[in-house]
């Protein structure tokens, strides 16, 4: 991606809240994809559209794009961490019920952790974290797509802003895409009018010093980080584990106890 087009994603990401990344996945790629939901479909409420990175290599692409690496680190740092890799599949009929922001679970959208010192004002004057939607086929105005609230990023409170169903755009974009978009940008899925699923996986990413959504530096399988290389240890955050030792004790480098003191290890 030349620097023109570069700039003119943050500009989108920065005023409305998101962006589209077209071009990210080949469509060998989304099918490979979507085979691989499609397989796993029946099994998700047992976990299988989740850590979908230790599950099949198709998934491992997901953050090893340069374009889109480049623009998650360029909003929340250059130690940026992969929060969650899950799948996402919209059926004929389903979708469309409601929008909503995220991180309110372990992110700083969390309404229980919100201080009395806070007066109910969420953060907005920088990205806290970013949520990527892969689009593993096009996404319409009548397959189940998501919508989004230009600007609502910035909209203060944890309460849905006045007139956003009103304002909700649908995010019209080709297979192999990616809706890149501040955590704090009101969204969610438009009803499936077709007779196909839609196929999505969801990829949030987070600011070092927040929780993810899993402890991913435990979570990942070693055979998944090593080939992620040195970029996987950042991604995955392994570097990034506060110690459970004394820190003299610690390995940072490599998230555990030192070498010499094996027996500290947790299973
Ligand atoms: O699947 C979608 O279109 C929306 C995803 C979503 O709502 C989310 O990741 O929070």
């Amino acid at each position: 991606m030349n620097q023109d087009t570069f700039d003119r994603h943050c500009e989108s990401f920065t005023s409305d809240g998101y962006t589209i990344l077209p071009d990210l996945l080949t469509t060998k790629e989304c099918a490979a994809a979507r085979r691989e939901l499609e397989t796993r479909y029946p099994d998700r409420a047992r976990g299988s559209f989740e850590c979908l990175f230790n599950k099949a290599r198709i998934f491992e692409r997901f953050y090893q794009l340069p374009d889109l690496v480049r623009l998650i680190r360029h909003f929340i740092g250059l130690d940026a961490l992969l929060s969650a890799i899950y799948g996402s599949v919209v059926q004929p009929g389903e979708g469309g019920r409601g929008l909503h922001s995220d991180g309110a679970i372990t992110g700083h959208n969390r309404e229980a952790s919100m201080a009395p010192a806070d007066e109910g004002r969420r953060v907005t004057s920088h990205p806290m974290a970013v949520n990527v939607v892969f689009c593993l086929n096009a996404f319409t105005e009548s397959n189940g797509a998501t919508q989004l609230v230009p600007g609502s990023h910035k909209y203060p409170s944890l309460d849905i802003p006045d007139g956003a169903y009103e304002n909700a755009i649908t995010a019209v974009a080709a297979e192999g895409s990616a809706i890149v978009f501040d955590v704090n940008t009101w969204h969610g899925t438009t009803r499936n009018r077709t007779d196909n699923p839609r196929y999505a996986v969801l990829s949030p990413w987070r600011r070092r010093w927040t929780k993810c959504e899993y402890e991913m530096a435990r979570v990942v399988k070693q055979e998944v980080l090593e080939r992620a290389g040195v970029d996987g240890r950042i991604i995955f955050g392994v570097e990034a584990q506060p110690p459970y030792t004394e820190s003299w004790q610690w390995d940072r480098e490599n998230g555990r106890p030192k070498p010499d003191l094996a027996d500290l290890e947790r299973g």
